[in-house]
């Protein structure tokens, strides 16, 4: 066999899994439903990694957010975008639940700050935490910063994560860390606080003062559980 046919024969199923990724991503960021939910049942019967299916979706959403920025797509896109990817979760949820099992763990805080209501990938979170064992404390989206603290302060959490995809959120975001970090409670003083939501980022991150920042759920997972077992120690 020549080189250039061992590694032809090697790209063949990497190529072919690179173009059936895309073809998602694509009918995604084209919104059309039928073909997406067709795609992911395909996929999972096939015995996919429904985390990954999961990811091709969370791109394809980017790209119906760029339509959206560039003024291709109106409200109802992004609309539509969140009912076709609920419908996703349908699919693949009972999969993920199925696959994943963890041993009982940490107490995590979770919701969307306030003024925002975008919840999927919160929910995302929260559903593969749970899966890992964790105790998760949703508090849903449009989350007031006292009603974090006094959540908080109730549920002790091990750690308390904060969503928001809008810029306006990460004001909120810094107020919610500052009056966790102020309340003057020892347990909250040291509390790993993070952050998530699709343009987190490092600078983001230290704005809002808080402790760490994810944007991809599974790990946001072994985040949490790496920062359970340093508090084990
Ligand atoms: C679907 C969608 C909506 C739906 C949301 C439905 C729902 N139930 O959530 C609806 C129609 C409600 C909506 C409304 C609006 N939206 Co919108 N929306 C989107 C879109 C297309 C997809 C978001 C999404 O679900 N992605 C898929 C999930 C899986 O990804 P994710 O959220 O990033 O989550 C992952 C990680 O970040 C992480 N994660 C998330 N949270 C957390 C938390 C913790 C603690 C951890 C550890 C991890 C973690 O885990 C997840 C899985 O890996 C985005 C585009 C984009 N780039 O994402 C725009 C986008 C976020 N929306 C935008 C806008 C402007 C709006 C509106 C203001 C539009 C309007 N004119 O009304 C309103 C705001 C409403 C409000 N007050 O919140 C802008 C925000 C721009 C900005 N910089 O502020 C975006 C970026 C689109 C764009 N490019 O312009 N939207």
């Amino acid at each position: 066999m020549s080189d250039q046919t061992r590694t032809n024969s090697l790209d063949g199923p990497m190529a072919k899994r690179r173009e059936i990724q895309a073809v998602l991503i694509h009918h995604v960021a084209e919104l059309n439903e039928q073909a997406v939910l067709a795609l992911v049942q395909e996929r999972l019967s096939d015995g996919d990694d429904p985390l990954s299916i999961v990811e091709d979706c969370q791109e394809g959403m980017r790209r119906v957010g760029e339509h959206y920025e560039q003024g291709h797509y109106y409200l109802s896109g992004l609309i539509m975008a969140g009912e076709i990817f609920r419908e996703v979760m349908e699919l693949a949820q009972p999969v993920i639940e199925a696959q994943i099992s963890g041993e009982e763990s940490g107490r995590v805080l979770l919701g969307t700050v306030q003024g925002d209501i975008h919840d999927i990938g919160k929910n995302i979170q929260g559903m593969l935490l749970s899966c890992h064992g964790f105790t998760v404390y949703d508090l849903g989206v449009d989350v007031p910063p006292a009603e974090f603290l006094a959540q908080a302060k109730k549920v002790k959490p091990d750690i308390i994560g904060l969503s928001g995809l809008l810029t306006s959120s990460y004001d909120v975001m810094r107020d919610t860390v500052t009056l966790i970090r102020d309340a003057s409670v020892p347990e909250l003083a040291d509390l790993p606080i993070i952050i998530g939501g699709t343009s987190i980022n490092e600078q983001v991150c230290q704005y809002v003062g808080a402790d760490h920042w994810v944007v991809n759920s599974m790990e946001g997972v072994r985040l949490c559980q790496r920062l359970l077992a340093d508090k084990a120690q």
